[in-house]
């Protein structure tokens, strides 16, 4: 799990540490002091002596005696640059040292970034946060950044779910998302939490489309000991979730709604997801996506996001090496994700914690 993208994480600390170290040099040329810059004048007062015998001659002094020469000399500043000087005014390498990032190591990064599956958009927006960071900080950085992308509010189902029950006499979720991406198995995964929690749970099977998908949700049923709803295939999903609501009602509890999987492009079953929803009005309505889909993922989210979701839950996450989905995923939409999808059984939901992700990803 998330093994690339660590790697490349990873990678580019390494990268920045090394960089920042080679910058140091580099940008010690430039670190000039201040007082360096003042110019330093050395002043050498010349003396101009007279020939002593025109001196002499000149004030018509005694033989002998001394011209008192230091009455006629000439003093005049002269500036005199030495080679002494000129090493003065070098700039001078001063012990701090420049620790930005580099623009060609920020530019690899957002590359690395993309390859983990990240966005373009959000591959941007992090490296601009390094952008004349501290290099030698890199990795903490890195990791505030991260999670503030990935932080939500803290939000349980099984409280909202009991909330509603105590309300209302029942409680309605309702899944949908593309196919495959795992609704089936995630409701199965929900029901054995909420049983857990001694929450009263109804199936209602309302894929009446696929092909054994009525005997998948019933299988799970049966394993789980949870009640179902179930119609023919072919029949009416709005209908079958209905009749799973009074099924709610008469035992207290929550309806875990399954749908059949479509593409946002299919009119036919997006029409019937809007038909299901305005009858039965769910509590909470659940997209659930897969984790290993690319940069389409964002389009998922944008054109489910016309039904209007509530949560999110992330799918085989287990095996998904990439990670980077998560960070688009957390920035395109500031809905929760409620759960991440880690395996095959039951036990396998496990709660959306920014901090572990994180974790997984840097350390
Ligand atoms: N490794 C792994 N596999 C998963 C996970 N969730 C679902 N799967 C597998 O993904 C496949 C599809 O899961 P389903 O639950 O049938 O998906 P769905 O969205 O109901 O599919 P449709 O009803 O056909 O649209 C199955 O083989 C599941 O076992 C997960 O978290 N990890
Ligand atoms: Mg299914």
């Amino acid at each position: 799990m998330f093994g690339f993208i660590k790697k490349s994480l990873k990678g580019i600390v390494k990268k920045f540490e090394k960089s920042v170290d080679k910058n140091k040099v580099k940008k010690d040329e430039e670190e000039i002091v201040k007082e360096n810059n003042t110019e330093k004048t050395k002043v050498k007062r010349k003396m101009v002596c007279w020939n002593v015998k025109e001196v002499n001659k000149e004030l018509n002094l005694k033989k002998g005696k001394e011209a008192k020469i230091n009455e006629h000399k000439t003093e005049e500043p002269i500036k005199e640059t030495t080679k002494e000087m000129e090493e003065e005014k070098k700039p001078k390498k001063r012990g701090f040292f420049s620790r930005q990032i580099s623009e060609k190591d920020l530019q690899k990064f957002k590359l690395e970034l993309v390859k983990a599956n990240v966005s373009f958009d959000v591959a941007e927006e992090i490296a601009d946060k390094l952008r004349d960071k501290d290099g030698r900080n890199i990795k903490k950085l890195l990791r505030n950044e991260l999670l503030s992308l990935l932080e939500q509010e803290e939000f349980s189902i099984g409280t909202f779910i009991k909330g509603k029950i105590k309300e209302q006499g029942n409680c309605m979720v309702l899944f949908f998302g593309y196919n495959g991406s795992g609704k089936t198995t995630t409701i199965a995964r929900l029901g054995y939490l909420l049983k857990e929690q001694k929450i009263p749970i109804v199936f209602a099977a309302a894929d009446t489309f696929r092909a054994a998908a009525i005997e998948q949700l019933s299988a799970h049923a049966d394993n789980l000991k949870i009640d179902i709803v179930k119609h023919k295939y072919g029949g009416d999903p709005a209908a079958v979730v209905f009749d799973a609501k009074k099924h709610a009602e008469a035992i207290n509890g929550v309806v875990l709604a399954d749908t059949a999987g479509r593409l946002h492009s299919d009119k036919n079953l997006m029409e019937e997801l809007h038909k299901i929803l305005r009858i039965n009005k769910p509590d909470m309505t659940i997209l659930v996506l897969d984790s290993l889909t690319g940069s389409d993922i964002l389009e998922q989210i944008e054109k489910f996001g016309e039904v209007d979701f509530d949560a999110l839950i992330l799918t085989k996450v287990d095996v998904n090496e990439k990670g980077g989905a998560m960070l688009s995923v957390k920035q395109k939409t500031d809905k929760p994700i409620l759960f991440l999808g880690m395996g095959q059984e039951y036990k396998d939901l496990e709660k959306f914690d920014a901090e572990k992700i994180v974790k997984k990803m840097l350390d």
